[in-house]
């Protein structure tokens, strides 16, 4: 008899503010697909599209009665977990409560002590793992020995091997769409500068073989699909899901340049009039490159610079040099192509001279979007370690923090000065003429309300009492 899985996409923090964005949740949806292809009843709540209220997520979560039910942990939204894993216990007591995901997999013991009514974390790649679980529990067996998966018993945690990952990806069927549907139909997917609605989101690569400081990502082993079979499930997006972009949500979608090329030259040849957006690697960007990307539909292209100071990005163990990342926001905007870049706030090493430098790099390269985020130490990250060895690590993850972990700098005593120095830094540049026009004509070229609602939102948040404290905190 087939059993019945419940997956729970949860809220992002920003709930209930309008977000950047909001994707259909492919990790969910691989899982559901293979579940489906063995005859279970699937179904998804994705309550970050929906933005059901907390009531309306307790009645769900209660009608559903299911067997499993299983939904991502990210390190930011411990305490809402927290609360779901409750709701499922109540809905069923019997159930089988399930967490995985990036936050959850490199510390699982952590999280079964910390969340009494989950009965198993799912480490790493989940559709084989939750395929043999569902088999299993299908079967009334236990979780004994089944590769990728650290479960409590009556004897206590119990942590099997690990399970090789997803060697062909081809292999893999198309995430399951369809159990998002509603959300598709009624337009809740949707990235902020693409006026056009629904938006879609594809993975075409899985691992990245880099290793920076602060990065969660552990899979050194680079997959890929092949360009064929990227084509045909754009093509099915485009035709069947009605979506006219589509974000690349690899981690690194252009570790072989190659591959990458070969994508583009489909989408020319095949004529799918998609638009898209990937990441890259600042060194990785050259004219040719960017000029192919632009003619098979390419409309964003990012890169994570995180600092302009070369002795923060050596610490980061980041690869790459200032010069590169200048180039390559050149190049891309040269194409006209919009350039997204990322920079992260409070790595080790950060002064307020190191910040100034990052700042003063957007202002002179401008990049057409971008976003400055406060250092997050994740779980077992190479930054973590260090600041956990040299004393500088400051409170841990866990569903009852009442403030994320952070590194503590010679130059900041709180966490809130690190917030403040963030706001200082987006004030600086967004308040320069050359973004409040950038921003302007998107808004009047997309004619796009909610991108208009979301720059109002943070135009108040940005005005508010925090710039002063801001300026204060740091002394300027
Ligand atoms: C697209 C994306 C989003 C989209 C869509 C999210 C989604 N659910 O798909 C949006 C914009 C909504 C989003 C929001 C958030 N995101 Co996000 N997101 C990504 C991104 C870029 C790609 C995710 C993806 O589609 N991967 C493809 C799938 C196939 O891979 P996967 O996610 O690793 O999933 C596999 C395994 O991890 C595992 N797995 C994953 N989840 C689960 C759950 C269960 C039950 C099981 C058994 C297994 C399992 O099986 C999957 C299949 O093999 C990643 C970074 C990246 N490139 O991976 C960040 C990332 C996952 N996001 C992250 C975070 C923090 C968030 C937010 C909390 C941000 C915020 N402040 O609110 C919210 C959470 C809301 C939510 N429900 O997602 C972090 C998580 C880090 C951590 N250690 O916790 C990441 C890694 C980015 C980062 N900061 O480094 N995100
Ligand atoms: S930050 Fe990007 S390049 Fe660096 S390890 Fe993570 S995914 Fe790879």
């Amino acid at each position: 008899m087939p059993i019945s899985v419940l997956l729970i996409n949860p809220r992002a923090t920003d709930y209930p503010k309008i977000q950047q964005k909001s994707y259909a949740p492919l990790n969910l949806l691989y899982l559901g697909a293979v579940l489906e292809r063995d005859g279970h009843q699937v179904s998804v709540l994705d309550m970050n599209a929906t933005q059901l209220g907390d009531a309306a997520v307790a009645q769900a979560i209660s009608t559903a009665r299911a067997d499993v039910y299983a939904f991502p942990y990210f390190s930011e939204i411990a305490a809402q977990c927290l609360w779901l894993s409750t709701l499922c216990r109540e809905a069923n007591p019997s159930a089988t409560v399930i967490m995985g995901g990036p936050g959850a997999s490199p510390i699982p013991i952590q999280c079964l002590e910390q969340f009494p009514e989950v009965n198993a974390i799912v480490r790493g790649e989940g559709e084989w793992t939750l395929q043999e679980i569902a088999a299993r529990l299908d079967r009334g067996e236990g979780l004994r020995g089944c590769l990728g998966v650290t479960y409590r018993d009556s004897e206590g945690i119990v942590t099997n091997d690990a399970r090789p990952v997803v060697a062909d990806l081809d292999a893999l069927p198309f995430p399951a769409h369809h159990l998002v549907q509603g959300s598709y139909d009624r337009n809740e997917y949707y990235a902020l500068l693409e006026a056009e609605r629904p938006v879609g989101g594809i993975v075409t690569s899985r691992g990245c073989p880099f290793s920076c400081g602060f990065c969660y990502n552990t899979v050194k082993r680079y997959r890929m699909r092949s360009p064929e079979n990227i084509l045909e499930e754009l093509t099915f997006q485009y035709e069947k899901l009605k979506v006219s972009f589509v974000e690349f949500n690899d981690i690194l979608f252009t570790a072989n340049r190659a591959r990458a090329e070969r994508v583009f030259e489909l989408l020319i040849a095949e004529k799918l009039p998609i638009r898209f957006a990937f990441k890259a690697r600042a060194p990785e960007i050259t004219d040719a490159f960017v000029s192919l990307a632009k003619r098979a539909g390419a409309v964003q292209i990012g890169f994570g610079v995180e600092s302009a100071d070369q002795g923060i990005l050596d610490r980061m163990n980041k690869k790459t040099r200032v010069e590169e990342c200048a180039r390559g926001i050149e190049i891309v905007r040269r194409h006209g192509v919009r350039c997204h870049t990322g920079y992260v706030l409070g790595y080790p090493g950060e002064t307020p001279d190191t910040l100034r430098t990052t700042v003063d790099f957007i202002l002179k390269t401008r990049p057409t979007t971008l976003t400055i985020d406060v250092l997050l130490p994740y779980p077992d990250t190479p930054v973590y370690h260090e600041a956990k060895a040299d004393g500088t690590l400051v409170g841990e993850w866990s569903p009852h923090m009442t403030e994320y972990p952070w590194v503590r700098l010679p130059w900041i005593r709180r966490r809130e000065e690190l917030e403040a120095a963030r706001t200082w830094a987006m004030n600086r540049v967004f308040f320069r003429p050359h973004y409040v026009k950038e921003f302007g004509s998107m808004i009047a070229r997309g004619l796009n309300t909610t991108l208009f609602r979301y720059m109002l939102q943070e135009t108040k948040l940005a005005v508010t009492p925090q710039f002063d404290r801001a300026s204060r905190a740091i002394g300027w």
